[in-house]
């Protein structure tokens, strides 16, 4: 007979023969469809982590599936040696989409980040004029940006940086949500642009005041500085518009996406901007072995039109109007605040236990949702934005039985 093969059986494989690098919760999971998972023992879990912003599109899309197997079968991966007939189509669509000149294709995240680096800093010395090597990016306290040696050497978390030093030189930290301490930085003649998150999602869904980031863009125009926008978790319909930054009408010089642009299907990142930035990178000064295939390129065509062709930013916005609503009427003390935008939101835990939130989370499991907590006391409330109105409703009484059951 098939011997079960236990959750626990998955666990002790990863113990035994991967890195540690996570401390994932104690669940095994093997399918997914839209906002629902499936655990190894078929128990049935809405995903209210949507790994991180990157399943916006909930999971197993139809559509982008048919694509990424279409295309797979034809042609995945030419190298940017050659052209491949993908490659410009899906350019074109995207920076028609954003309106900028043009994209510069990457893979993850943190490569997209790390090429917006690099552009704004060759934009510094070609175009703005700072002295060779003295470039400086403003960073903001809390940030999260990927987890590069050049990217950790300008976050002030502990987890991310002790021991991996010597650090790249070149930024300097600013108090996020702080106008007057940008605009104390901006004096230096050598600061070229400024990388900041919308909304700061593993500080904790950190919302900053309504104005900040318009008010910073025009900080960085009056100081010839890039305003760089990290959209890769907020970004695509996330917080309830195309880009959070649309939320106060933003324009970011450089703007970086990533996540959500393959719906979870293929890893795939974006950097957007105009000639006068992108055209100071010339060829073979830049680039990566998968950047731009054509099995990237038709994916993220794809997972960009169901985000139209569904609504799911005016999705986002209700839906998530609605849950903040709801979980601000659970009279429990363990909620001290509730805060986020469209579908990016956080329950903040009040508990003299600081493992509450993380036990608060198992139970969650064990009712059937999963969450994470983020910096400790944080539970992050993401779900696909394909959620339902019956499915938010459902996932709300969740929520709420767990918590005004939790001692
Ligand atoms: C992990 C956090 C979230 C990001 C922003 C760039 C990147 C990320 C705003 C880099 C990636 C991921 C990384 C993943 C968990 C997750 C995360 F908890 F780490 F901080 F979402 F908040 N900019 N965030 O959020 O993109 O290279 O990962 O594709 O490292 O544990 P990536």
């Amino acid at each position: 007979m098939q011997e079960v093969l236990t959750e626990q059986y998955y666990i002790d494989l990863e113990d035994k023969h991967g890195a540690h690098n996570y401390h994932p919760l104690p669940v095994v999971l093997e399918r997914g469809e839209g906002v629902h998972v499936w655990d190894v023992e078929g128990k049935k879990y809405f995903d209210f982590l949507s790994s991180y912003s990157a399943v916006n599109q909930g999971h197993n899309h139809p559509k982008i599936l048919e694509t990424l197997r279409k295309q797979a079968g034809t042609l995945s991966l030419t190298s940017r040696a050659f052209h491949n007939n993908v490659l410009g189509e899906y350019e074109k669509y995207a920076t028609e989409l954003f309106g900028y000149d043009k994209l510069l294709p990457m893979n993850t995240g943190a490569e997209a980040v790390e090429t917006a680096i690099k552009l704004c800093r060759r934009w510094g010395y070609h175009v703005k004029g700072v002295e060779h090597d003295k470039a400086v990016i403003l960073v903001c306290s809390g940030n999260f940006h990927g987890r590069t040696t050049t990217i950790i050497s300008f976050s002030q978390d502990p987890d991310s940086n002790t021991d991996f030093g010597p650090y790249t030189p070149g930024f300097e930290c600013v108090q996020y949500n702080d106008l007057k301490a940008l605009e104390t930085a901006l004096a230096d003649k050598n600061v070229v642009g400024f990388l900041v998150e919308p909304i700061q999602g593993e500080a904790g869904v950190f919302v900053p005041d309504d104005g900040y980031l318009s008010g910073a863009y025009d900080l960085c125009k009056a100081n010839n500085v890039l305003f760089l926008g990290d959209e890769i978790q907020t970004g695509l319909a996330r917080t309830g518009k195309m880009l959070c930054l649309d939320h106060e009408e933003v324009r970011p010089d450089i703007l970086i996406l990533g996540k959500a642009l393959s719906g979870g299907m293929y890893p795939v990142s974006a950097v957007l901007c105009d000639d006068e930035i992108m055209m100071t990178i010339k060829p073979g000064e830049h680039g990566s072995t998968y950047g731009g295939n054509p099995l990237a390129c038709k994916v993220a065509m794809a997972s960009l039109e169901v985000l139209i062709e569904e609504n799911l930013a005016e999705n986002a916005e209700k839906m998530g109007e609605l849950l903040r609503s709801e979980l601000r009427k659970i009279d429990s003390p363990l909620i001290s605040l509730v805060r986020g935008k469209g579908l990016l939101n956080a329950i903040v835990i009040k508990h003299e236990d600081p493992k509450a939130a993380w036990k608060l989370c198992l139970k969650f499991k064990e009712n059937g949702l999963l969450a994470k907590p983020t910096h400790g006391d944080k539970i992050r409330f993401a779900p696909p934005l394909v959620i339902n109105e019956e499915q938010m409703l459902e996932c709300i009484d969740i929520i709420k039985k767990t918590v005004l059951a939790f001692g």
